[in-house]
């Protein structure tokens, strides 16, 4: 019992503070644009909000670039306000999770502002400065994830400064103890005002060493992690999840194993790079294989299944849409949409919505490069045009995995922008809101939404659901993602057809004439198993046998 966390049958739901309701009329979503969607999160059951920064920023990265820890950004609101969310999502039983971006600051932080002033300046080693090599280049050949060299030259004291991110993305040097004190100290500040946790960005890169040219997953890392544990938020009942792109179950254990006392969990995001091409990355999308997508979804919940827990994500403010990615935005985007929400909500671990999954959101196709807003998006445009990619070749890597796609603003209602702002929208929306919005949704006791809402209501009334036991089912069919839950004498079977056309799919003996209760189906409901099923395009439903 002790080991029970209150977040274990959680559901997240991801705010892009952006794009998710702007209340002032300036075109950019904000606090107070949350606050006055609150009794439609409670409506939808969820009982956490990750909020993606909304910390004082240039916003050369939509916020992941943090000038002011400690104050709000003026296009977000105030302190005030963000007191107003935290108290008025309490009222309704949310806890606020904030996004802890401390692998680097931005330029325009004071830290980095002092620091770039001169070499022996009290602040100079809060960040990452190596001296030009002999012929005054980079100091080694790291390349930036947003294009270019990861060494910016800074003619006021002659060293280069390491970005992993954007110039205006100074990594901070972890190997400084004022750092870790620094930063302890503004989680506590957090804690105290009544947060529920942190997402933190890209954790496994803290542990860097970049004179042995190590990124991710260096010695400093867990030792750095147990001690910021120790010094915050440990011993507090909170929700904790690091970003690691680099995670393997292997390494994810090292962070979420209660035992250690570093963090609840990761996002890890195998599942999403085995849809990259291994050079070119998100921008040459390999095509969809389920086959092996679902062995690597099955290896982490088997590798995980006794110490640690899985984040359960499709989408997020930097990937595609899921029903675009993995489902059908055309006729079968309803079908497949309440698909790919089943298939996810049933695996054991944390569930985490991202605005829009919960109405079929799709993704955005502009046929402008200049439509684009992304930082990401607009400068590897530049870079692979120039490198020789054709701008059709590029536009549909961006259309496929752009992270625009998940940041057009929320689609309330069919009026003037969705509803979103009455002024202009600081990203141009996508055409379809006038069909795929949260009124019309709403309307309609068939829609996505009320399919995610019987999701978290099942996560609360079925422990199954949260402690289960996983196996997989139809392991080597390439078309049925198909798994089953056990937890005593309860056990759910979960099938789910994954392609656009209807198949037969003959079930071996132990399941064949199994019955008992249809907890969601996408279809008409499935109340027994037998010899073989006539599976409709995207069926999916899962059944509690007693
Ligand atoms: O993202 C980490 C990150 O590496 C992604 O940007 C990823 O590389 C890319 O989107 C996929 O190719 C985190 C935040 O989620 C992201 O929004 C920030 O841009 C980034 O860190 C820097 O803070
Ligand atoms: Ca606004």
């Amino acid at each position: 019992e002790s080991d029970k966390k209150w977040w274990h049958n959680a559901v997240v739901y991801q705010i892009y503070p952006h794009s998710f309701m702007d209340a002032n009329h300036d075109g950019i979503g904000d606090l107070a644009g949350i606050i006055s969607k609150l009794d439609y999160l409670k409506q939808l059951g969820i009982n956490v909000i990750w909020l993606s920064p909304v910390f004082k920023s240039p916003m050369d990265d939509n916020g992941y670039d943090i000038s002011d820890y400690q104050d709000i950004a003026s296009e977000f609101g105030t302190l005030e306000e963000m007191n107003k969310l935290i108290a008025e999502a309490a009222k309704r039983d949310i806890r606020i999770i904030m996004d802890l971006v401390i692998n680097h600051s931005s330029d325009e932080h004071p830290w980095f502002i002092e620091s770039r002033k001169s070499k022996d300046n009290f602040y100079r080693d809060y960040y990452i400065w190596r001296e030009p090599k002999a012929d005054g280049s980079a100091p080694n050949d790291f390349k930036s994830y947003f294009g270019g060299s990861a060494w910016e030259f800074d003619g006021t004291t002659g060293q280069y400064y390491f970005h992993q991110f954007s110039k205006k993305q100074p990594d901070l040097n972890w190997d400084n103890p004022k750092v870790q004190e620094e930063v302890h100290k503004m989680i506590n500040w957090w804690l105290d005002r009544g947060i529920g946790g942190f997402r933190m960005d890209v954790i496994d890169l803290i542990g860097k060493d970049v004179d042995k040219q190590i990124m991710t997953n260096g010695p400093r890392l867990h030792p750095l992690l147990q001690e910021m544990n120790k010094a915050t938020f440990g011993g507090r009942d909170l929700l904790t999840v690091g970003e690691a792109w680099s995670a393997t179950p292997e390494t994810a254990k090292l962070y979420s194993d209660p035992a250690r006392d570093e963090l609840s969990m990761v996002f890890q995001f195998e599942h999403i790079t085995i849809t990259f091409d291994p050079e070119q990355g998100k921008w040459k999308p390999r095509p969809f294989d389920l086959l092996e997508f679902k062995q690597v979804i099955s290896k982490w919940q088997t590798e995980l299944a006794d110490c640690g827990w899985n984040s359960l994500f499709w989408n997020n403010h930097d990937l595609p849409r899921a029903v675009s990615k993995y489902g059908d935005p055309g006729c079968y985007r309803v079908q497949s949409a309440k698909m790919l929400a089943t298939a996810l909500h049933f695996l054991k671990g944390i569930p985490y919505i991202y605005q829009g999954e919960e109405i079929g959101m799709t993704n955005v196709h502009f046929d402008a490069i200049e439509d684009y807003q992304d930082i990401e998006t607009l400068n590897l445009y530049q870079e692979r045009i120039a490198a020789g990619v054709s701008h059709e070749d590029m536009m549909q890597g961006i259309h496929e995995n752009g992270r625009d796609n998940a940041r057009t603003p929320m689609q309330w209602d069919s009026s003037l922008n969705s509803g979103f702002s009455d002024g202009n929208p600081w990203l141009k929306l996508n055409p379809n809101y006038t069909e795929i919005n949260v009124e019309s949704a709403l309307d309609d006791p068939d829609s996505i939404f009320y399919h995610y809402q019987k999701l978290v209501q099942l996560r609360k009334t079925h422990e199954v659901m949260v402690y289960g036991d996983y196996q997989p089912l139809f392991v080597e069919h390439k078309k049925v993602f198909s798994y089953q839950r056990q937890l005593g004498n309860e056990k759910v079977i979960v099938i789910n057809n994954f392609t656009n056309e209807p198949l037969e799919l003959t079930l071996p003996k132990p399941l064949q004439g199994l019955k008992g209760q249809c907890l969601i189906s996408n279809y008409a409901p499935r109340k027994q198993l037998s010899e073989s099923l006539a599976l409709a395009p995207y069926e999916s439903f899962a059944l509690l046998i007693k």
